[in-house]
């Protein structure tokens, strides 16, 4: 009864110590991931945090999204520079239907946006990706993605 206590305890403190190391290193590769730059967000899941960092080592910085509004017949960013990996979000506030359309090629291609309808695209090229407005072509806008 004595002896199986004893190898109790022990296993105890071998698993404790363990589970120790294991947040060390998880705190240790949190403050490396600071160093390299990561944007300051909410912290709250350290475990989580560290594990996503852990499977994903080339992603350094947390993707954005950006809204733009479509409003008296101009985006409201004519011009918007991102990151790779950015979301950018359109949404219209006429009352008239716009679309955001790629010049060329067919990267942006929304439906016709009626009033108070959005829609959104993310970026994963660099690039300088230049649009319009399909019905109204003299409404125009760029978003440069590095
Ligand atoms: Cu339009």
């Amino acid at each position: 009864m004595n002896k199986l206590t004893v190898i109790i305890v022990a296993l105890l403190v071998i698993v404790g110590g363990f589970l120790f190391y294991n947040l060390s290193q998880s705190n240790n590769s949190d403050i490396v991931s600071l160093d390299d730059g990561i944007s300051a967000g909410n912290s709250g899941e350290v475990f989580g945090e560290s594990e996503m960092i852990a499977e994903t080592p080339e992603q350094t910085t947390n993707p954005k999204t950006y809204a733009i509004e479509i409003k008296s017949f101009s985006f409201q960013n004519q011009e918007l520079t991102i990151n790779s990996g950015d979301t950018v979000i359109w949404t219209n506030m006429d009352s008239v239907s716009h679309t955001i359309t790629s010049d060329s090629g067919s990267e942006l291609n929304s439906n016709y946006l009626s009033k108070s309808q959005s829609y959104s695209h993310t970026f994963t090229q660099a690039g300088t990706y230049d649009y319009h407005c399909a019905p109204h072509p003299y409404m125009k806008g760029k978003i440069i993605v590095n």
